[in-house]
C-alpha cells in the first residue's frame, strides 16, 4: 500500500490501534523505500522524510507511530550512500515488525500468569497487547470469563467480542457506562495503551480513566499491556501528549446536529490515567510498577536527549 493510502487508512480509522498503526506506517516507508527513485543520499532522504511526515500527520495521540517512524528512519542519519540508506531502512523496517510482532506474544506470556481460573476479567475498546495476555490464558486451558465494554463512539467492543468469542471465551458485552455497575464481579482490568508518560500515566481510549477510577474503588487491580515503543520520550522533556479529538458526526448526525444550534458536541477519543490507578504496566522487558516508565524510555527505547531534540524537528517540519 503507497504511503497516502496508507495514511488515509489510518486517518479514517481504517486501520487502527497503536501497534497496527506502527507497523502499517513502517510498512509503507519500507515500500517506498523500495520504490523512491531518488538521484543521490539528500534527495533520498527528503522524499522519505515528506513520506514520513504524511504518515505522522494522521493521528497525534499513539506514540507508537512517531517512535516506530523514528526509528526506521534512524539508518538515514548515518549512511554515507543512497544504497546503504535505502538497506539500512528497510532492515529496520523488517526489524520492527518482527520485535513489534514478538512483543505482543511476550506480553501475552507475562500477563496470562495474572489470570486464574474461576476469575473474571474486564477490558476497555481493543487492544492487540491486552488482547494478548487474556487469549494466553485462555489457550493455556484457564478457565475464566470476561466482560467487554461497547466503545462509544468507534464500537471497538465488536472486534473485541469476536475475538474473545471466537477463542471460546465466555463474554459479557457492557454499555461503557455499565463499568462500575458491574465492577464488584471483576477480578482484574487489562486495557491497552496508546502513550505511557514518564510519570507513569497511561493514555488510552477514553473512558478508560473512569475504568480505573471504579477499579481503584473496588481495590481491583487494574494492568496496563504496553510494548515498549508505546512510551512516549518527549514527556521526558515536559512535553504533554496530544489528546485526539475527532469530529462530532461521529457522535450526532450532522442533521441533527444542525437543529441544535446551542450544543456542542465534544469528541475527545483519548483520556489520561494517572498512575496512582495503575498496578502493573506489563512491557515485553517484564512487568514493572508505573512509577518505573522512566527507566523503560531510557534503557529499552534507548533515546537520548539529542535524538528527542532531532525527531521533534522532522515531526514538526512543516510549523518549524
Ligand atoms: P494496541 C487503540 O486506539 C485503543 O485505545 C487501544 O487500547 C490502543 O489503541 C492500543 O492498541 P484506537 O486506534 O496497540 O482504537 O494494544 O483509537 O492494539
Amino acid at each position: 500500500m503507497s504511503v497516502r493510502e496508507t495514511a488515509e487508512k489510518i486517518k479514517r480509522m481504517e486501520i487502527r490501534g497503536a501497534g497496527r498503526i506502527a507497523r502499517a506506517a513502517v510498512e509503507a516507508l519500507r515500500a517506498h523505500a523500495r520504490g523512491l527513485d531518488a538521484r543521490d543520499l539528500s534527495e533520498f532522504r527528503k522524499g522519505m522524510e515528506e513520506a514520513s511526515s504524511l504518515l505522522l500527520a494522521t493521528r497525534p495521540t499513539a506514540v507508537s507511530l512517531p517512535n516506530a517512524v523514528h526509528l526506521v528512519m534512524m539508518p538515514l542519519e548515518e549512511a554515507d550512500e543512497l544504497e546503504e540508506a535505502r538497506e539500512g531502512l528497510i532492515r529496520a523496517a523488517d526489524q520492527f515488525i518482527r520485535s513489534s510482532k514478538g512483543a505482543v506474544e511476550r506480553i501475552g506470556e507475562i500477563g496470562a500468569h495474572h489470570i486464574s481460573d474461576g476469575e473474571t476479567v474486564l477490558t476497555h475498546c481493543n487492544s492487540e497487547a491486552a488482547l494478548s495476555c487474556i487469549l494466553t490464558a485462555a489457550r493455556q486451558g484457564k478457565d475464566f470469563e470476561v466482560f467487554a465494554t461497547e466503545v462509544r463512539p468507534g464500537n471497538q467492543g465488536l472486534l473485541t467480542i469476536r475475538a474473545l468469542s471466537d477463542a471460546g471465551i465466555p463474554t459479557h458485552f457492557i454499555v461503557d457506562s455499565a463499568v462500575r455497575h458491574f465492577m464488584h464481579r471483576i477480578d482484574r482490568v487489562f486495557v491497552g495503551a496508546d502513550a505511557v508518560a514518564v510519570n507513569g500515566a497511561v493514555v488510552n481510549k477514553i473512558g478508560t480513566s473512569q475504568v480505573a477510577l471504579a477499579a481503584h474503588e473496588a481495590r481491583t487491580p487494574f494492568i496496563v499491556a504496553a510494548e515498549t515503543y508505546k512510551f512516549a520520550p518527549r514527556t521526558t522533556l515536559g512535553e504533554l501528549v496530544e489528546i485526539e479529538e475527532r469530529g462530532g458526526g461521529e457522535i450526532l448526525p450532522p442533521a441533527e446536529a444542525a437543529r441544535l444550534p446551542r450544543v456542542t458536541v465534544h469528541n475527545p477519543v483519548f483520556d489520561v490515567t494517572p498512575a496512582a490507578y495503575i498496578d502493573l504496566i506489563v512491557t515485553e522487558e517484564g512487568a514493572i510498577p508505573p512509577s518505573l516508565a522512566y527507566i523503560i524510555i531510557r534503557e529499552f527505547l534507548g533515546w537520548s536527549i539529542e535524538e528527542f531534540h532531532k525527531t521533534f524537528q522532522i515531526a514538526h517540519r512543516d510549523q518549524v
